[in-house]
């Protein structure tokens, strides 16, 4: 299928491309899905490409989204994380994030087996009422101590100083994987044996540039599924895909699940 503008002609029928991928979804038993920032991006938060603003605005996050940073500017980095922590706990899930909860709960009732992998960190997935989401960069909502790796479910607040005490001694750093860092191994496994046994892997709001996270398609196709991209820009991965929709996954994404799944078929 080649791939497509998914502007519907009234913004509510779906695309020809969309009613493909309807049936697809329809049919699908084994299904993963991998997002990225243009998921959270309609709820207002950031992605990773935007330019950072204010405070921020004369960093780039791959040069604070490191042990290294964290080593040599602890208070810089644990702020940095802090404010964006804010803000994600200020954000709330968008219809792009429903509609994936809605997705898992629609192939689940019919017998099949839905994994979500995220490389986002803000928990909106699960705020939304997705339950199987593989975590691939942590999340920024937890924090860990550095010195016994125990977790923190919130920071106190407000901070009074950065970088933030450890109850049991030494900082906590949040728990998310920077560039550099191993991603946990069973989300690595979860996410293996689920792109190895899926008949459809659906990629969202992701630039799929940055790895492992972006070679989990490569498996699905290597394995016979079928791959969908939904993302506003084309991507290293818009050429290979069996469908690519083009355009917001707030809008996309409803529409999608709804065509399915909905009675009117
Ligand atoms: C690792 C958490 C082993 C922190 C993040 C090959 C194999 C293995 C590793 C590598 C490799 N090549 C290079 C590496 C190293 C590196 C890497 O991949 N570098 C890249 C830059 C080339 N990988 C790693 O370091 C990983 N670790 O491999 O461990 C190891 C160990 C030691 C040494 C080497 C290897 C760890 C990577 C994880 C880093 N942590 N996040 C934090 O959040 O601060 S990465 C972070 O950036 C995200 O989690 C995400 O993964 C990435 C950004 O990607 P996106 O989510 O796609 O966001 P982006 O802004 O880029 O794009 C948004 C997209 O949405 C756009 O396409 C846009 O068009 C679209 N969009 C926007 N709005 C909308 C929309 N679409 C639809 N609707 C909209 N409204």
């Amino acid at each position: 299928m080649d791939p497509s503008s998914s502007d519907a002609p009234d913004g509510l029928a779906p695309s020809p491309a969309e009613a493909g991928v309807a049936s697809w979804l329809r049919s699908a038993t084994r299904v993963v899905v991998i997002t990225g920032a243009g998921v959270s991006a309609e709820s207002s938060i950031p992605t990773y490409r935007d330019k950072m603003e204010g405070l921020w605005a004369s960093f780039d996050f791959r040069t604070l989204a490191t042990p290294e940073a964290f080593s040599r500017d602890p208070e810089t980095v644990s702020r940095w994380y802090d404010f964006r922590r804010t803000k994600c706990l200020e954000a709330e899930p968008n219809p792009g994030h429903i509609a994936l909860a809605r997705l898992e709960r629609e192939i689940e009732s019919r017998g099949g087996r839905f994994t979500l992998l995220t490389q986002n960190v803000d928990r909106l997935h699960q705020r939304a009422g997705s339950r199987h989401v593989v975590e691939l960069h942590g999340n920024i909502i937890e924090w860990r101590c550095t010195t016994t790796g125990r977790r923190v479910a919130e920071l106190p607040a407000p901070i009074l100083e950065f970088p933030v005490a450890s109850p049991w001694g030494g900082v906590l750093r949040p728990n998310v994987v920077w560039f550099g860092e191993s991603l946990p191994e069973d989300a690595v496994a979860t996410a293996t044996r689920a792109s190895q046994e899926c008949d459809l892997f659906l990629s969202i709001g992701t630039s799929a540039v940055v790895y492992p996270a972006a070679g989990f398609i490569q498996l699905a196709r290597a394995a016979g599924a079928r791959t969908v991209e939904v993302n506003r820009d084309a991507t290293p991965i818009s050429g290979v895909v069996d469908a690519a929709l083009v355009g917001r996954s707030g809008q996309i994404l409803p529409r999608l699940v709804e065509r399915a799944f909905s009675s009117k078929g």
